[in-house]
C-alpha cells in the first residue's frame, strides 16, 4: 500500500516534470523577438467563401509556419476594422489600425490614384494583359508608389475581370444600360463610366450591395464571376450576366511599413515568401473555371437559369467607343506616363 501509494506520488511528478518540460521547450522554439506583438490584424474585403478571404487564411498560414508561430495573425474580413468601409481602408493601414491587408486596387484608389490604372475601361483585354502588367515594370512602378506612402506592398493577387450582372435584361449594347441602377464602389471613374454608357450608378461599400440588391433597390452590380457565384447573386435576382472584361482587379499583399520594420529581416523575408506563394494559388484559384478551357463555373452560371452574353467585337466596339471619353480624361488623371507604358505591355503580349 504504502509503496503503491509513493509510486503513484512518483509518477504524477513525471507527469508535472514532463509537461513543464514540453512547456519550456516550446517557449525556447518560439522565442519571440522584442516588440513583437501577440497578434497582428489582417483585413480583407470578402471573407473565407471566396478565393480573397482564403488567401487571407492562407497567408496567415504560410506566416505562422515560415516564423515557427513567431507571427500569429488574425484575419478580419469584411472591412470589420474600418466598419465595413473599404474605400478607408488603405488610410487605416497607414495609421496602423490595420497591420496587413490583401486589398483590392478599387478600393485603394480613392487615395492612390494612380491604382486607377486597372479601372480604366477596356484597357486589358484578357488575363495576358492584367499578368503584362502586375508581372512587369508597371507592377514595379506601383509597388514604389506605395512604398512612398508608407505601406510595404509584397505581392500581387486577384479578384478577377468584372463582369455585368442585373435583375432587369440582356446587356449587349450600351443602349441596353439606359436607366438601370448599377451599385459601383470606389473612385468617381465608376460613375463617370457607368454614366457615360448611360446607366445609374450609385456608390456603395459591398456591405450594403446585397441588401441593395436584395430588396431592388439596385438593379445590377459589377464583380468577378468568382464573387458572383460565392455571394449567390442569381438568388437575389441576378439573372442577366454580360461578359465584357471592362475591368479587373487585382488585390495586394501589404505590411503597415511600422510594422514591417518591427520584424527582423529573417522574419521579413519569411512574410514575403509567404505573400508570395499565397498569391500565386490566389490568381490560380480566381481564375479556376473562368479562364482558358475550365469553363466549369461558367456553366454552372448557366445551369442557374442565368442568361449569359458574350459580345462580339464589334458589340464591344461600341463599349469601347462610348467610354473612351472617360478614359481619355482619367488617363491624364492618373499618369500620362504610367498609362502609356500600360498599353505598351499589354500591346508587346498581343
Ligand atoms: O465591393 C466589391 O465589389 C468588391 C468585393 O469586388 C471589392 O472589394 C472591390
Amino acid at each position: 500500500m504504502q509503496r503503491n501509494r509513493f509510486a503513484r506520488r512518483s509518477f504524477v511528478a513525471c507527469l508535472v516534470a514532463g509537461a513543464f518540460g514540453v512547456l519550456a521547450s516550446g517557449a525556447a522554439q518560439a522565442e519571440v523577438p522584442a516588440g513583437y506583438r501577440a497578434e497582428y490584424r489582417l483585413s480583407t474585403t470578402l471573407g473565407t467563401a471566396f478565393p480573397w478571404g482564403q488567401a487571407g487564411e492562407r497567408w496567415i498560414e504560410l506566416v505562422k509556419e515560415k516564423t515557427q508561430g513567431r507571427i500569429n495573425i488574425k484575419l478580419y474580413s469584411g472591412n470589420s476594422l474600418v466598419g465595413g468601409d473599404q474605400t478607408r481602408e488603405f488610410t487605416a493601414i497607414r495609421q496602423g489600425v490595420i497591420d496587413l491587408s490583401i486589398g483590392s486596387t478599387i478600393n485603394w484608389s480613392p487615395q492612390i490614384k494612380e491604382l486607377n490604372l486597372f479601372s480604366l475601361p477596356f484597357l486589358m483585354p484578357d488575363y495576358k494583359a492584367m499578368d503584362a502588367l502586375t508581372q512587369g515594370e508597371v507592377g514595379k512602378e506601383l509597388f514604389a508608389v506605395l512604398e512612398k506612402r508608407d505601406v510595404i506592398p509584397l505581392a500581387w493577387g486577384e479578384n478577377g475581370f468584372r463582369e455585368l450582372s442585373n435583375s432587369k435584361r440582356a446587356v449587349a449594347a450600351p443602349a441596353d444600360l439606359k436607366g438601370l441602377k448599377l451599385r459601383v464602389v470606389g473612385s468617381p471613374l465608376y460613375n463617370e463610366t457607368f454614366t457615360a454608357l448611360g446607366a445609374n450608378p450609385t456608390q456603395m461599400s459591398w456591405a450594403d450591395a446585397q441588401p441593395a440588391l436584395a430588396s431592388g433597390a439596385v438593379d445590377g452590380q459589377e464583380n468577378p464571376l468568382s464573387v458572383f457565384v460565392a455571394a449567390k447573386l442569381p438568388t437575389v435576382g441576378q439573372k442577366h450576366l454580360t461578359l465584357w472584361h471592362y475591368v479587373a482587379d487585382p488585390l495586394i499583399f501589404v505590411v503597415n511599413k511600422n510594422v514591417w520594420n518591427s520584424w527582423t529581416p529573417a522574419d521579413r523575408e519569411a512574410v514575403r515568401q509567404a505573400a508570395l506563394q499565397a498569391g500565386r494559388e490566389n490568381v490560380d484559384k480566381a481564375r479556376k473555371g473562368i479562364a482558358g478551357n475550365d469553363t466549369a463555373v461558367l456553366k454552372q452560371i448557366e445551369a442557374s437559369g442565368v442568361t449569359v452574353t458574350r459580345l462580339t467585337a464589334e458589340q464591344r466596339a461600341a463599349f469601347v467607343q462610348a467610354t473612351r471619353p472617360v478614359y481619355d480624361k482619367w488617363a491624364r488623371q492618373i499618369g500620362a506616363d504610367l498609362v502609356k507604358k500600360a498599353e505598351a505591355a499589354i500591346a508587346a503580349k498581343r
